[in-house]
């Protein structure tokens, strides 16, 4: 997924839970964490949203103040199902 610098990112939970959005921090620059840690609220763990069980939970991060790049994310029950992706801002 592709979006500029500035947006939110809005993940809805649809079904199959539970699920949550999280981001290695060894994946992420060390100048860029404490910002991205700022823009996800309510973290169970580090640069780790907290899990949602039930349809229609969301959660918005933004990618505001954090630079360009890959941000590559992964549920943290699913990920050894392939439950990843990758968001690029640009
Ligand atoms: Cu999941």
């Amino acid at each position: 997924m592709k979006i500029s610098r500035g947006d939110g990112v809005k993940f809805v939970m649809m079904s199959g839970g539970p699920h949550n959005i999280a981001f290695d921090p060894a994946t992420i620059l060390p100048e860029v964490r404490p910002q991205f840690s700022a823009n996800m609220p309510n973290q169970m763990g580090e640069l780790s949203s907290p899990l949602f069980t039930n349809p229609n939970d969301t959660y918005t991060i933004s990618f505001g103040k954090v630079q360009p790049g890959a941000y590559p994310f992964y549920c943290t029950p699913h990920l050894a199902m392939g439950m990843k992706g990758i968001i690029f801002v640009e």
